[in-house]
């Protein structure tokens, strides 16, 4: 296919919560949308890099410049045979995992829907629904933890996340699962615990964790490894792993014992479907984590964790959990802690033009020079 065009949308949707975690906190999802057009089908990806660089070192604004200024204009007017013929099209352009990550998923998305495929069946998903937790963030008390908790138990979901920092984890810990003693419970600490928390976290033992999401600084592979040494619960690495070849290295020390993808920050399916490859050889579970996403990339999460090695309930809950009003139609919702798995050619979902004009304030068209 010859990638024609491309719009950028930048897009500032409200939550219906306050998401604090150890970086930060937030009461709004604010994205870049990117359309990619050919041959009358349009392709959608949408782009996870937030308004700050504490998550991630991109931000709105340098995914913008750099797929403006650099990834489209590498592709536009180039002939694709395929999907995985993308990466190696952009490669030059070094990390900004991100950016290329929306660009990706909006051509893996033109091409499933020129196949007349959904995009899980073109990527090889084998679900018809995926298995679906929530990540709570931190609550002002351990008595609105144990609240929050109860909310998201009561809907179904199969597993809840609760994020943590130094100094908001056990009492809220010890709350959650007395009142809750058999659920599945897992915590993201986003990297905010340092070597002098060694014995700390391994006091988290008792809470029979699923498993503890990147308690360390996500450059520290070998101080994870020496930490999982004292640790029962397994250890998840969500911003630690970028590709296949971290992903390969972690298992290697012996950082974790179980992997959390995001598409965006590994760059895009090409590199998801390297690091499924990695974890199969090596029996190592996956799920598939999120960003908050608005509906294009809440449904590009779907897909993926359709994939056969997407064993562990992912972050991807109901979209009304976070908004009043989503970008796409059909609405995104779980049943049971169970999304189905879209079966309309590619995503499977339709933008609503109308919704998303309200949400947007800029709008940048980029085609081929030629
Ligand atoms: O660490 O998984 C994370 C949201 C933004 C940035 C990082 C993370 C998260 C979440 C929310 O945990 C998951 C979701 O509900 O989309
Ligand atoms: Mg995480």
């Amino acid at each position: 296919m010859r990638l024609e065009s491309a719009v950028l949308h930048r897009v500032e949707m409200p939550l219906k919560f306050l998401f604090k975690t150890s970086f930060g906190e937030t009461t709004k999802k604010r994205f870049l949308l990117l359309e990619v057009r050919s041959q009358g089908l349009t392709g959608l990806g949408e782009c996870v890099a937030e308004e700050d660089p504490f998550y991630s070192w991109e931000t709105i604004e340098t995914a913008r410049h750099v797929l403006s200024r650099h990834l489209l204009p590498l592709v536009l007017g180039r002939d694709l045979e395929s999907p995985k013929d993308l990466p190696p099209l952009v490669a030059r352009v070094r990390g900004h995992r991100m950016a290329k990550g929306a660009l990706d998923a909006a051509v893996w998305d033109l091409f499933a829907k020129s196949e007349g495929v959904s995009l899980s069946s073109y990527l090889g998903g084998v679900r018809e629904s995926v298995e679906v937790g929530v990540s709570l963030g931190m609550a002002p008390s351990a008595a609105a933890a144990v609240e929050n908790v109860a909310k998201h138990v009561a809907q179904g979901y199969r597993r809840i996340k609760l994020k943590i920092e130094p100094g908001c984890d056990v009492e809220r810990l010890e709350a959650v699962r007395a009142a809750f003693p058999a659920i599945v419970l897992t915590v993201d600490a986003n990297a905010a615990y340092r070597d002098e928390d060694f014995a700390h976290i391994a006091s988290m033992d008792r809470f029979a964790l699923d498993y503890m999401e990147q308690p360390l600084h996500y450059e520290d592979l070998d101080r994870h490894a020496a930490l999982a040494k004292t640790l029962a619960t397994p250890i998840c690495l969500d911003e630690s792993i970028r590709s296949a070849a971290d992903t390969r290295l972690a298992l290697a020390l012996g950082s974790c014992r179980v992997v959390n993808v995001k598409l965006g920050r590994v760059g895009g399916y090409s590199e998801a479907l390297a690091i499924q490859d990695v974890v199969q050889a090596a029996g190592v579970p996956l799920w598939c984590g999120g960003m908050l996403e608005a509906g294009v990339g809440r449904a590009h999460n779907v897909a993926l964790a359709s994939l056969p090695s997407f064993t562990k309930p992912g972050d991807t809950a109901s979209s009304s959990r976070y908004f009043a009003d989503d970008i796409v139609e059909p609405a995104l919702e779980a049943t049971d802690g169970l999304m189905p798995v879209p079966k309309g050619p590619g995503i499977g979902v339709e933008l609503r033009r109308d919704v998303l004009s309200r949400f947007t304030s800029e709008r940048e068209e980029v085609s081929s020079h030629g």
